[in-house]
Parts: structure tokens; sequence; C-alpha cells
């Protein structure tokens, strides 16, 4: 890994991999790839190229691709959960079309791909405790379709054409540079900013509800190590269950009220988000991925809760 394109840079994991990655490969570069009205600022402008690139032009695609010699794609465009049943023809469009553009491109050129899964892929018949890594995905949402889909075509290219292709199943991931839109899993981002900014949080999940969960740090290490993994190692690629931390909203609110204890939650249940949530599963076995690449998590929820809240008040205060 080297010259490494980022399709979906200003996005929530988008833009602090791509800080990670100029950060951890100063010979090389590293495209920040972005769709216009969703355009790098700051930071991610400043620090390296960045490039008009929409997952559904192939030819965008390939032109970056071939000007900067790129040998890594991080396919990051996506419609999350609950925005993706509002408009579950633009999800598949984004997320389907997208892939194929991609892994047609890392066919030609030899370019290694990691397109992420979620605990998204997974659905009310999966088992929901310690979810295996190989088990039933019969997801009922758009989002959950795209997302099997995606790990089938991404182990078909590497199957068929040899192409590197490698991802995890994010759980929801938790960050304070910028906010998540439109997943099930976005309460728990939500729920900081609210409790930083002295506010009620609305939790639009119902207490009682489990889902896996992550702190940024720790998705971008994943995201970074799969792809430097010892492919000799792999018996699994697309994707690999990673977990960090499972709760229910009653436990970040007890979390957050032990550091904030003004902090007031209240519930008015989105059945949408909810439907979507309680087919997901509580908790995800990651030994898979222990055992083929190393995968160990470094924040549990107290170094999570403390971590938000120290980042939060300093933005936002
Ligand atoms: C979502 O909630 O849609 C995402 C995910 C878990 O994939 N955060």
């Amino acid at each position: 890994m080297k010259n490494v394109l980022i399709i979906g840079s200003t996005g929530q994991i988008g833009s602090e991999l791509t800080m990670k990655l100029r950060r951890m490969l100063p010979e090389g570069t590293i495209v920040a790839g972005y769709i216009p009205g969703a355009e790098p600022k700051g930071e991610l402008l400043e620090s390296g190229p960045s490039a008009v690139v929409d997952v559904t032009n192939g030819a965008q695609i390939a032109e970056t691709v071939e000007k900067y010699k790129i040998d890594t794609i991080y396919n990051l465009a996506a419609l999350l959960s609950a925005v993706a049943e509002r408009k579950p023809l633009m999800a598949w469009n984004i997320q389907m079309n997208g892939l194929i553009n991609i892994l047609e491109i890392a066919r030609e050129k030899g370019c290694a791909v990691f397109t992420p899964s979620s605990i998204g892929s997974f659905g009310p018949e999966t088992p929901h405790q310690n979810t295996p890594q190989d088990t039933i995905q019969r997801p009922r949402s758009m989002y959950g379709v795209t997302k099997v889909a995606t790990e089938l075509l991404s182990d078909y290219y590497h199957n068929k054409y040899g192409v590197d292709t490698r991802s995890v199943r994010f759980p929801g991931l938790i960050s304070h540079i910028t906010l998540p839109g439109g997943g099930t899993t976005d309460y728990a981002v939500e729920i900081f900013y609210a409790a930083v900014k002295g506010e009620e949080f609305v939790c639009p999940i119902a207490a009682g509800t489990y889902m896996d969960m992550m702190y940024m740090p720790d998705a971008l290490q994943a995201a970074v190590d799969i792809m430097q993994a010892d492919p000799t190692r792999l018996v699994h690629r697309n994707s690999f269950n990673i977990a960090a931390m499972s709760f229910e909203p009653e436990t970040l609110r007890a979390a957050i009220a032990k550091r904030i204890p003004s902090f007031r939650m209240r519930y008015e249940v989105d059945p949408v988000r909810q439907a979507i949530a309680d087919s997901w599963p509580d908790k995800m076995d990651d030994s898979c991925a222990r055992a083929e690449w190393g995968w160990k998590p470094t924040f549990g929820l107290d170094e999570m809760v403390d971590d938000m809240i120290l980042n939060l008040r300093k933005k936002l205060l």
C-alpha cells in the first residue's frame, strides 16, 4: 500500500482514514475522492491531493487511478441503513454499481480494494449472541442486501480474477470528527453532542436494544491492518466480524450521566430504525479476525466515553 484512493473521503470514516494514511505513508500519495457538494475542507484539503470521484462514474475512478498510480482503493461511498430504506434504488446504485466499477478497474490495474461490510449484513434469523463469522445472512433492509452482495462480489473478484479484496464488518462507529448520516447506530454518536451541549437527548432506539459498537480509532486500525495482513494467513476475506463493545441505550446513558450528572434522555422510538436494530446481532464473535490477522480493539465503553466527552468539549464549547 503506497498510493491510495479514498472514495468517500469526506464521510465519517473517510475524513479520518485519509488523514491517518497521509501520516502513516508520507512517501505515498493519498487521494481524497469526493463528490460535488461534499468537498474536503481544512486539513483534509490542504494535506494532500483531492479529486472528484463519483463511485457511479467508472471513467472518473479510472482517470484518478491512472493519474496517481493508485495501488489500493478504499471504497467508503454508501448510503447508511436508515436512509437506504428511504432511497433503496439510490442505495443499490451507489453500493452495487459503484462497487462493480471499482472492481473492474482494480482487475485491470491490479489495485487492492477495501469495501466495508457491516453488522447490517445480518438479519433476523442470524444468531444474535456471539454471531459466528460464517452464519446465515438474510437481511431485510436494502442496506443489508447490498452489504451481503458486496461481500459476495468482492470474494468473486478475488476467486475468479485474483483481485486483492479484503474487508471487515463494521459495528456502529462512534467518532467526534465527522457525524455519520442516516445510520441505525447514529444515536450512539448524537447522544454525545446533546450531552456535551447540555441538551436532552431523544433516543430513537428502544431501551434494551443491544448492538455492537466501536470507537473510530479501532475501526481505522482495522481498515489498515486488514489491508496489510499477510495474505497467506487469510482463510476469510470478505468480510471479517470485528467487535469491540456491545451496549444498549440505557448503558450508554448511564455511562454519560456518570460524567455529566445533569444529562437527560427520553425515548421516541423510530419504527424503521428499531426494526433494523432488532434484526442485527447483539454481539459478534470476532475470533477469526483475531486469529487470521491479529485484530484486537483498544477502546472499551469507559475509554470511549471519556475520550468522546473530552474531544467534544474541545470542539463544541
Ligand atoms: C448503520 O447504522 O447503518 C451503520 C452500520 C452499522 O453499518 N452505522
